[in-house]
């Protein structure tokens, strides 16, 4: 089955998705299978996997040892064209629609298009917009692109539906990996309001509380990524996995 098929799927039975970002720089090989077995008993949807910046991380053999130890799928998070491979089964084809530099919103896309027709991946596209959240994100630097203002739910509202109408499959609010502040409530209800593709939301999110808030508020994907790279945080996956199939629901 198609992942888009899939992940829809999952949104329809259990209300949203719950994805898990793993940076293939920041894994301990020793204990990355008790990770994995943590993800799959808790009921994680689908893998991230990639990083706006891999320094020594192998990005295969992550993969590879994914589809060894779990029968989750596998989605690339490119934060590079180099990220292309087809150990993978879908990649989010994202277009960083928050800002205006040619080479995030198409310029990498057609670098990257002939790969993933080689490799048979199968591309999300997906409008990719970074949220002030505090300091400045990995993403936003690497990116070279203003954030959207915390403030200004409007403007995110306004760029989703450009997204949609664009004809893309999903919009990601982010807030960059380990950001002090998660993307505000108010910002994820508006966009979740004012376009009908799925919304992403993800960055800078550690607590059941703040996952069940979004819910609420209409995400219908969430991501955590940082927060579980500590082991001592493993056992909060079950607890954060059912937060994100809760439908908001607090008695859950
Ligand atoms: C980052 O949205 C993801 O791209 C996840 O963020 O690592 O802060 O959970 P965290």
């Amino acid at each position: 089955m198609k992942i888009h098929t899939k992940i829809s799927d999952t949104i329809a039975t259990k209300g949203a998705a719950y994805f898990v970002l793993i940076d293939p720089d920041k894994i301990d090989n020793d204990k990355f299978p008790e990770f994995l077995a943590f993800c799959s008993k808790a009921g994680v949807d689908a893998f991230l996997v990639g990083g706006s910046l891999l320094v020594a991380g192998d990005l295969e053999k992550t993969i590879r040892q994914i589809k060894e130890h779990s029968q989750i799928p596998v989605i690339i998070f490119p934060g590079a064209v180099e990220q292309v491979t087809a150990e993978a089964d879908a990649l989010l084809y994202i277009s960083l629609i928050s800002g205006r530099n040619p080479e995030h919103l198409f310029g990498k896309h057609v670098l990257a298009a002939p790969l993933i027709k080689r490799t048979g991946l199968e591309p999300l596209s997906t409008g990719y917009m970074i949220v002030e959240s505090g300091r400045r994100t990995t993403a936003e630097y690497m990116s070279g692109s203003n954030p959207i203002p915390r403030h200004k739910p409007e403007i995110a509202a306004a760029t989703a539906l450009a997204a949609e109408y664009m004809g893309m499959k999903y919009v990601y609010l982010e807030g960059g990996s380990g950001a002090d502040n998660s993307v505000p409530d108010e910002m994820v209800k508006l966009v979740a309001d004012t376009c009908s593709i799925p919304v992403i939301v993800g960055g800078g999110i550690r607590s059941a509380h703040d996952i069940r808030n979004k819910i609420k508020s209409g995400a219908k994907i969430i991501v955590t990524g940082n927060y579980l790279e500590n082991p001592n945080n493993w056992s909060l996956i079950q607890e954060f996995a059912e937060a994100v199939h809760s439908r908001g629901n607090i008695d859950l």
